[in-house]
């Protein structure tokens, strides 16, 4: 999964991705307004594998992975001014939205409208965003009316089915909503796959604020399916990703912080783009693997090894607070608590899982 870093110029884009993947890239007060990307996996962090690695005494842990895309380049104008082909190939192909809006003031980073002004900067590039997607959804409704004129009945018929989703598609978006927000059946989703529509991607709306926190500073509102919100401080977090371990921890300690944001955000993009994780652990490894919020046992199998899926048999499971709670594996399968589930198994966040198979 990969989410794409978005936001007005100088909003803190490349700070925000420098806090979450530990980059070092370069950040200025004079934006280039340029596009640009940066792109780094980032390990979601997982205190489940910290534990089972003393369990099991394990050689290795694997966390579950993220990738995130800083994309530089966005502004007010690219939706009625159209967009350069790569820019827009960036944005289409992400799974998802980090959206970072400017709180913090700064007599030395101009703000490319003048005032910091959250709510407004959040309204003017969504609604860039959702002209993209209304300038594209009239294309296409006037490419079925012509093969319609043109071929009549003999009309291709997928074409055709598309015609009254993407004029349900056109009425929301002139209301001004975006269309995360619809209802879209799993059948409608795949025929509209390769359109790659931006409001139709969830998004986590990330406030940068200043240095100092005021009451209320962290507030916007953005009523829409989809959606989420966190308020952080980027060049400090930014800062704090340059640490050693060591002395991020006792950073934290002073402050009484028991959790960076970046690692909010980067746990915040794994609910936002609906995958999870079921864990493994043996004394070779522990290790955090991400499959899709419904995905089957069949599917889990699939995700380590294709072979392992072929052979499927069973898959015993524990939940990971039975494991915790009872110290081991040996007591949790005295206890009765693994169980022994089949492919169709729909698989919960935290299963610890061990794939019986053939071959
Ligand atoms: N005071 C303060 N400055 C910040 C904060 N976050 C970012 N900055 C500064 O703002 C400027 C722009 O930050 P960038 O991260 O480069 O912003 P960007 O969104 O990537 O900008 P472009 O890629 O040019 O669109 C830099 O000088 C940062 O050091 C913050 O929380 N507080
Ligand atoms: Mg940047």
């Amino acid at each position: 999964m990969r989410l794409g870093i978005i936001g007005l110029p100088n909003s803190g884009k490349t700070t925000l991705f420098n806090a979450l993947t530990g980059g070092d890239y370069e950040t200025s007060a004079v934006s280039s307004g340029q596009f640009h990307v940066n792109t780094a996996v980032v390990n979601v962090p997982d205190e489940r594998l910290d534990v089972l690695e003393d369990m099991y005494d394990a050689k290795k842990k694997v966390y579950a992975t993220i990738t995130y895309t800083d994309i530089g380049g966005l502004d007010k104008g690219i939706g009625e001014g159209g967009m350069a082909g790569p820019l827009r190939n960036e944005l289409s192909q992400v799974d998802g939205f980090v959206h970072v809006i400017r709180a913090f003031e700064s007599p030395t980073v101009p703000h490319p409208y003048q005032t910091v002004d959250p709510q407004r900067d959040l309204e003017t590039l969504d609604s860039e965003l959702l002209l993209l997607d209304l300038v594209a959804v009239e294309n296409r409704l006037e490419k079925i009316e012509s093969e319609l004129k043109l071929k009549g009945k003999r009309a291709d018929q997928n074409l055709m089915d598309e015609k009254p989703l993407m004029e349900t598609f056109k009425a929301h978006l002139d209301q001004g909503h975006p269309l995360r927000d619809l209802e879209i059946t799993d059948k409608q989703r795949k025929m509209i796959g390769g359109f790659g529509f931006m409001t139709l991607k969830p998004v986590l709306i990330v406030l940068n604020l200043g240095d100092e926190r005021k009451p209320g500073d962290d507030q916007v509102s953005y009523d829409y399916k989809r959606a989420n919100h966190i308020a952080l401080q980027a060049a400090l977090e930014a800062d704090l990703a340059q640490l050693d371990a060591e002395d991020a921890e006792m950073f934290m300690e002073e402050y009484g912080i028991t959790e960076l944001s970046a690692s909010r955000v980067v746990k915040l993009s794994y609910e936002l783009v609906s995958i999870h994780s079921f864990l493994t652990a043996g004394e070779k490894e522990v290790r955090a693997w991400t499959i899709p919020v419904g995905a089957t046992a069949f599917e889990a199998a699939g995700a380590i090894h294709g072979d392992i899926q072929k052979g499927f048999i069973r898959a015993e499971v524990t939940p990971y607070t039975d494991l915790v709670t009872l110290g081991s594996e040996a007591a949790v399968k005295s206890a009765g608590k693994m169980r022994l589930e089949s492919k169709e198994y729909v698989v919960q966040d935290g299963d610890v899982m061990v794939f019986r198979h053939s071959g």
